[in-house]
């Protein structure tokens, strides 16, 4: 069982937020509300006789093998639900939108979600691979923060960082905290609800009673242009200490990965790639970059191993130059553990 993140509706009373809609109008304002929004899901099946079941959240939400549509896909089929000009305010007519639940009975199902606003379209967008359900925990940390945009580490692609935070269960107590345990803000989410929260500092992290689902909108804007991306949290349970990054550097595009530290002392990570290897240390409850630890970007044809003798996590930056739209778009990934990747070095 999946649910959508990423809604365009789900309000915070303190800033008013009109979900996602919002956070596209912080990064890059004006937007044009009255056009509204794009929400687009694909799904894969990963054998034949896979049953789809969509289940929207503006009639109510169901259990189990129900919903308010049906899909049948044979092996590597893939299928689209996708909705244009989505109202902002968001109101109750049925779109294929965030909040929405999809069970799958049959195959294991691959699931990305991508929304746009319909005044700026697909290039101030980005694509997050969602994960079931069954694989949310209660806890995680989001590796990055606006206090990275500035001195000294100056990483301007986080000057905007927002959790979109979503619960699977009714009466979830989340609690947002800063890395030394303060506690920044607190709500309480129903099923399918969501709750954005603007990131300012790194190592942030965010807990529920019951488990919970955390996507990541992060931005820049400047004379350059404008850019935005997106990634999806992986519980902090999942964390290791052994990763691959699979995800080259080419033509006209430059790969970094950012690296977190949660441990009280600081952690020396060794690194390898095709242009050699070493090691770098990160602070305690801190964030760098692999250019900053290595003196260089991932080279081109290169994935990267990093290991350490304590747990760390990290994603993955990709920036694609796009001159003609004077901005960028991108590919973005967070780092998987050695052990659930299945790859060896
Ligand atoms: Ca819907
Ligand atoms: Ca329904």
């Amino acid at each position: 069982m999946l649910f959508l993140p990423l809604p365009t509706g789900d309000n915070r009373a303190s800033p008013p937020f009109n979900g996602t809609y919002s956070i596209f109008n912080a990064i890059e304002p004006p937007i044009t509300a009255s056009r509204g929004m794009h929400y687009v899901v694909g799904v894969t099946a990963s054998s034949d006789n896979t049953a789809v079941y969509y289940d929207h959240w503006e009639n109510g939400l169901g259990t189990g093998p129900s919903g308010d549509e049906v899909v049948y896909l044979s092996k590597g089929q893939v299928h689209y639900f996708e909705s244009a000009s989505i109202p902002v305010p968001r109101g109750t007519n049925t779109y294929y939108d965030g909040g929405d639940r999809i069970f799958v009975s049959g195959s294991l199902l691959q699931l990305v979600v991508s929304t746009w606003t319909e005044h700026q379209g697909t290039v101030f967008s980005d694509a997050w691979e969602i994960y079931p359900r069954q694989a949310w925990e209660a806890a995680y940390t989001i590796p990055v923060g606006q206090d990275l945009a500035s001195p000294p580490r100056n990483y301007r692609d986080f000057t905007y960082v927002y959790a979109v935070i979503m619960s699977g269960s009714d009466n979830n107590a989340i609690q947002i905290r800063n890395a030394a345990g303060t506690l920044l803000a607190s709500t309480t989410l129903n099923r399918g609800k969501t709750y954005i929260y603007q990131v300012l500092t790194a190592g942030t992290t965010v807990s529920g009673s019951a488990p919970v689902q955390v996507q990541l909108m992060t931005g820049r804007r400047d004379t350059s242009g404008w850019e935005m991306r997106g990634y999806t949290m992986m519980p902090q349970s999942f964390w290791g200490n052994s990763y691959w990054a699979p995800v080259p550097s080419w033509r006209n595009a430059n790969t970094d990965v950012f690296l977190y530290n949660p441990n009280s002392a600081a952690i020396t990570v060794s690194f390898e790639d095709l242009a050699g290897s070493g090691s770098f240390s990160i602070p305690p409850r801190q964030t760098i970059n692999y250019r900053t630890g290595t003196g260089r970007y991932v080279p081109q044809n290169s994935g990267v191993h990093l290991s350490s003798t304590s747990t760390f996590w990290g994603i993955i930056l990709v920036k694609v130059q796009k001159l003609h739209f004077h901005a960028e778009t991108q590919r973005t990934q967070s780092l998987m553990p050695r052990a659930s990747s299945g790859i060896s070095p």
